[in-house]
């Protein structure tokens, strides 16, 4: 499949990588582009050799909110109707592999809320995030007022999404926003380190891993403890457990078969 807005391509034949690809505008993101990015997405979850997903932006832009001009004139009507770009977002969080964002330059809005939707975010010191909606008259609406409390906690959430101020990639990962900050020019090399990496486990327990720990952000606590035990149980009728425990007691280096 040809895109228009995004660029595709694999890395040693095993990790997806997304690039958003409207350079003039920031990667403002207009309903082609989610479109193109969830079509390419479901692809890669979808082909079995591929382990892992990552989606990145330029260097000056991983990407500055949703397309402002795109919805300047839309009315309640026309959004509430029109689902308004509901349908192409959400397609992220059905993805069962596990997605990196690789963050330089800004992720503002909408493109902050894309950052938070992936499983964890690796920073370029050249990163600025920020929920600047309220400038607009508006307030986040893909998850801003959900994912962000959750990953830095209440008071630095209200700070951003009241004052639309922008955080450095430092704030942001002592904040706990991102998992690791790294130098912008070595931003893709530390992403593909990671995303090769996560490539060479089981497949099974990657996803089971990936599907766990999103239960602690949305359930109870009791019910995000039973879940993990039962997916800790179930991952012992896999042929990849009896090859990784062998292969540790035996001295040798785990083969995966993904079974
Ligand atoms: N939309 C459209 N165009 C944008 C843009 C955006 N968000 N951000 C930047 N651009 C365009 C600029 O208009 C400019 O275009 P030209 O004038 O060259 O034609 C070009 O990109 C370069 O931008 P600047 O000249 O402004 O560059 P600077 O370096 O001076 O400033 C900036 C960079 C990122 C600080 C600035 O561009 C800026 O403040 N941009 C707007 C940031 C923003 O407000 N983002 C939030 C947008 S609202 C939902 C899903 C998502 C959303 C809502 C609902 N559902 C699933 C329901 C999300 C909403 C939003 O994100």
């Amino acid at each position: 499949m040809s895109y228009e807005l995004i660029q595709v391509r694999t890395e040693g034949g095993k990790v997806g990588v997304v690039t958003l690809n409207r350079p003039k505008q920031l990667n403002a993101l207009n309903n082609e582009l989610m479109d193109e990015l969830g079509a390419a997405l479901k692809a890669f979850d979808a082909d079995p050799t591929i382990g892992c997903m990552v989606i990145t932006g330029s260097e000056k832009a991983f990407a500055a909110g949703a397309d402002i001009g795109a919805m300047a004139t839309y009315s309640f009507s026309d959004v509430y109707k029109g689902d308004y770009i509901t349908r192409n977002w959400e397609l992220i969080r059905q993805v069962r592999k596990p997605v990196i964002a690789a963050v330089s330059g800004f992720a503002l809005g909408g493109g902050c809320e894309l950052a938070m939707m992936c499983d964890f975010i690796i920073a370029a010191d050249n990163a600025r995030f920020g929920q600047p909606e309220i400038k607009l008259g508006i307030i986040p609406g893909a998850g801003g007022t959900q994912r962000l409390p959750r990953a830095v906690g209440k008071a630095k959430a209200m700070d951003l999404a009241l004052t639309g101020r922008m955080m450095d990639a430092t704030e942001a990962e002592r904040a706990g926003l991102v998992s690791r900050v790294v130098a912008l020019d070595k931003l893709m090399d530390e992403t593909l380190a990671a995303a090769l990496m996560i490539c060479e486990f089981s497949q099974v327990a990657v996803m089971a891993a990936k599907e766990s720990v999103n239960r602690a952000f949305e359930g109870g606590l009791a019910d995000g403890i039973m879940f993990e035990r039962r997916m800790f149980h179930a991952l012992f009728a896999t042929e990849d457990q009896k090859e990784g425990m062998d292969a540790f007691v035996n001295k040798r280096k785990a083969v995966f078969k993904n079974q």
